[in-house]
């Protein structure tokens, strides 16, 4: 039986530790402070910003919430991140994602100050990352990156396969799994044979989005498999993009869906605004 990663009790531990640390900060004048932007009504976006406000009170983490209507105009939205941008006790901005169709995603990444960019989702940041010296990390590849830790296999040297080549996980995570001496092979809905790549995977990381893809008969014995997907069924219930039932027969170690990756995001989203918190103040 595969062991659980599990990312729920993990993003505890790590928002305990935030928290000492956010006090010790706050004592020496500098205070963290987030701001989320939400725009429109998507019900799983809500439920993440609300995961994410909660967080920062655990972390003792002063917010802001703007939840705007899905008819805000984009002059309005990079407007308010301007003002975010120069506010003062706003140390990290994020806008969630994805924003309504008449808002131009790239647009309102790069309004963003890198120094608050708190996703690592501007091209500035994204450039330090592939260079590999960084101060932000994507929340959701970085969360990937503290389950394998928490498996306890050693990156280094393995054969890791990421499915899945998208800005926000896919790439980053490659990249992240590369700067720990990975060999990293980049799937996606081109690939042939799959199953062939997949297998080969000491490490897997399926983001795909879409529910149940990969099946237990697609993964080594005894690897690492990090589900980052979140479908929502038409029953309500939550869904990987693995085939849980089937897969954690063959794997080493494996993370549920939800308490999976999920948290750790959360998590690590309050990590980059404490570093946010001391970058701003020392520029
Ligand atoms: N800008 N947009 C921006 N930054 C991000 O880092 C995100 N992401 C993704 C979507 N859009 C974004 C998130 O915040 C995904 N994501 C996210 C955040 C939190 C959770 C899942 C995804 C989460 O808390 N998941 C829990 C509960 C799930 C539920 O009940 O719906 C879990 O246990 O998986």
């Amino acid at each position: 039986m595969a062991k659980l990663l599990m990312g729920k009790e993990v993003s505890a531990r790590i928002k305990n530790e935030l928290r000492e640390e956010t006090e010790k900060l706050k004592a020496r004048g500098i205070n963290p402070g987030l701001a989320v932007i939400i725009v429109g009504e998507d019900p799983a976006s809500q439920v993440y910003v609300r995961n994410k406000e909660r967080a920062c009170e655990e972390c003792g983490i002063y917010s802001e919430k703007y939840a705007l209507p899905e008819e805000t105009t984009q002059e309005e939205l990079l407007r308010l991140i301007d003002e975010l941008n120069h506010k003062e006790c706003i140390s990290g901005i994020l806008v969630q994602l994805p924003v309504p169709k008449h808002i131009d995603e790239k647009t309102v990444i790069e309004a963003i100050d890198p120094k608050k960019d708190v996703d690592a989702f501007h091209p500035v940041n994204v450039g330090k990352i592939m260079v590999g010296n960084y101060d932000f990390v994507p929340c959701t590849p970085a969360g990937v990156m503290e389950l394998i830790k928490e498996s306890g296999v050693d990156v280094s040297g393995k054969e890791c396969v990421v499915v899945g080549r998208s800005n926000i996980v896919g790439k980053p995570q490659a990249m992240l799994l590369l700067h720990q001496n990975g060999t990293v092979t980049i799937c996606h809905s081109r690939t042939k044979d799959l199953a062939e790549k997949t297998k080969r995977a000491d490490i897997l990381v399926a983001a795909v989005g879409i529910p149940n893809f990969i099946k237990g008969d697609m993964i080594k014995e005894g690897a690492v498999v990090i589900d980052v997907g979140i479908n929502r069924m038409p029953d309500k219930k939550l869904c990987g993009d693995v085939e849980f039932e089937t897969a954690e027969k063959v794997a080493g170690a494996i993370t549920p869906v939800p308490g999976g990756v999920g948290p750790m995001t959360v998590a690590m989203l309050m990590k980059n605004t404490v570093r946010a918190a001391m970058v701003n103040k020392s520029r």
